[in-house]
């Protein structure tokens, strides 16, 4: 399966500080920011700033340090937004758009964090 990268995508164009962003948290290898139109009352995106398409892409072709730091990142997150029963929340959801069939507006892998409501059932 080839991957192709396009780079005028609207997330590189924030990776690359052409387009403002409200950043929540940036590592050596992943920035997250707040969505555009939030779904929730945190609903942040977390993204790699290597070019990779999708979730399948990423995890296939990103380093070992890539991957750990944006599992981390989005741990810090979890933390950062006290998603938590104890922390005053009430969990989070975590969704990777990937494709067509998923509907995925933006061709650079993303991951959504959204918290601070009740989220109701995933799948129908
Ligand atoms: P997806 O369907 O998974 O590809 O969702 C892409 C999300 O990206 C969608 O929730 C809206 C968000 N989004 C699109 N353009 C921008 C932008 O310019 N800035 C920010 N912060 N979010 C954007």
């Amino acid at each position: 399966m080839a991957y192709l990268y396009d780079s005028e995508n609207i997330f590189a164009k924030i990776l690359r500080g052409e387009i403002p962003n409200a950043t929540v948290l940036e590592t050596d290898h992943t920035l997250a920011f707040r969505d555009i139109t939030p779904q929730a009352p945190d609903h942040v995106l977390v993204i790699p700033k290597g070019p990779y398409v999708n979730f399948d892409h990423f995890a296939m072709n990103a380093s070992d340090a890539e991957i750990l730091d944006f599992n981390r990142t989005i741990g810090t997150l979890c933390k950062m937004l006290k998603v938590q029963p104890g922390e005053g929340g009430n969990g989070y959801r975590l969704i990777a758009n990937s494709g067509e069939a998923a509907i995925q507006e933006v061709p650079h892998m993303h991951m959504h964090i959204l918290a601070g409501r009740p989220l109701g059932r995933m799948l129908n």
